[in-house]
């Protein structure tokens, strides 16, 4: 059964084929919904273009999130090109990359200031131009990480701004409930994409939650899609405020297994 059939999505954060964003606009294709994408800079265009048309996508617009005006001219033209819209989409985050190393305290004002405004007030931002889009209501769904609370060594100032992105979730939800505009945020397990590569130490991140993680393994783009497909689909429909968690069970652990068992 198709799951979006006459539903229309803009997604915001595809860079490349790796983006988790392009692992639930492929979903969201399979499922029958008419997409749009929005990327953050312009070196990207040639890499998400050849992607949209795989999937039928004809809106293709850049829009830089930390910019009002730009964010204005993207729903403009979306207005334009959609009418209405039934589903948003940020899988965006950033944080200046000497923040995700050394210690959390010294965080740098402009440093903090860049990751909360890119990776936790874009959300506000767009949520509040996409609501006149939704006239009979919508869905909204971000991604987050449990290093918004839990200490994950270097997650450092993206941890702070998952915290508030995360009870952004919470009071979008109280406030556009009345208009039927749920919002919910999906907690990823680590995944190798471009965000994460330009992390030291990844893949060993990633051997160590495979280790622990109940299903002994990392999730994919596709399965964070699926989960993103029911948040945003009629399945979904009791549901805002909630962090749903992505992530092979990690997460309820308190005293996590080592691999060869203890005693
Ligand atoms: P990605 O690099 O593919 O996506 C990040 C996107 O953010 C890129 O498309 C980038 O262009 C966009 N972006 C950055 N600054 C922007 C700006 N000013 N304006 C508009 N767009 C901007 O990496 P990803 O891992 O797919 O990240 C997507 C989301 O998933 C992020 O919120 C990330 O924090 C979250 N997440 C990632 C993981 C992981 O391990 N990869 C785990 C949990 C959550
Ligand atoms: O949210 C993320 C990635 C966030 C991110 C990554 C970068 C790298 C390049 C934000 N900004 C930048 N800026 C850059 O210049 N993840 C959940 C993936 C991730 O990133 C980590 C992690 C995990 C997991 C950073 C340190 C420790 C763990």
């Amino acid at each position: 059964m198709k799951l979006l059939e006459g539903k229309k999505a803009l997604i915001f954060g595809i860079a490349n084929k790796n983006s988790i964003a392009w692992g639930i606009a492929q979903t969201f294709h399979e499922h029958g919904a008419e997409i749009g994408f929005s990327y953050g800079i312009p070196q990207l265009e040639r890499r998400v273009r050849p992607l949209a048309a795989q999937i039928d996508v004809e809106f293709i617009e850049m829009c830089d999130v930390s910019s009002d005006e730009e964010i204005a001219d993207l729903f403009q033209k979306a207005a334009g090109h959609f009418g209405e819209i039934d589903i948003l989409v940020h899988s965006i985050g950033f944080a200046p990359r000497e923040e995700l190393a050394g210690r959390y305290v010294d965080t740098s004002r402009e440093g903090f200031k860049i990751a909360l405004d890119i990776s936790a007030y874009s959300l506000v931002a767009l949520a509040k131009a996409a609501q006149p889009l939704m006239p009979n209501g919508g869905s909204i769904v971000s991604m987050t990480y449990y290093g918004s609370e839990k200490v994950v060594p270097h997650y450092n100032v993206m941890g702070v701004a998952k915290a508030a992105l995360e009870a952004s979730t919470r009071y979008l939800a109280a406030d556009l409930g009345p208009d039927n505009i749920r919002v919910n945020a999906i907690s990823a397990g680590p995944i190798k994409t471009l965000a994460a590569a330009g992390v030291g130490g990844f893949r060993k991140m990633l051997g160590y939650t495979a280790e622990r993680a109940p299903l002994r393994r990392n999730v994919n783009q596709k399965e964070v899609g699926r989960t993103a497909l029911w948040l945003c689909s009629d399945l979904g429909s009791g549901v805002t405020g909630e962090v749903v968690y992505v992530d092979a069970g990690y997460h309820i652990l308190g005293m996590p297994e080592p691999p060869e068992k203890w005693g």
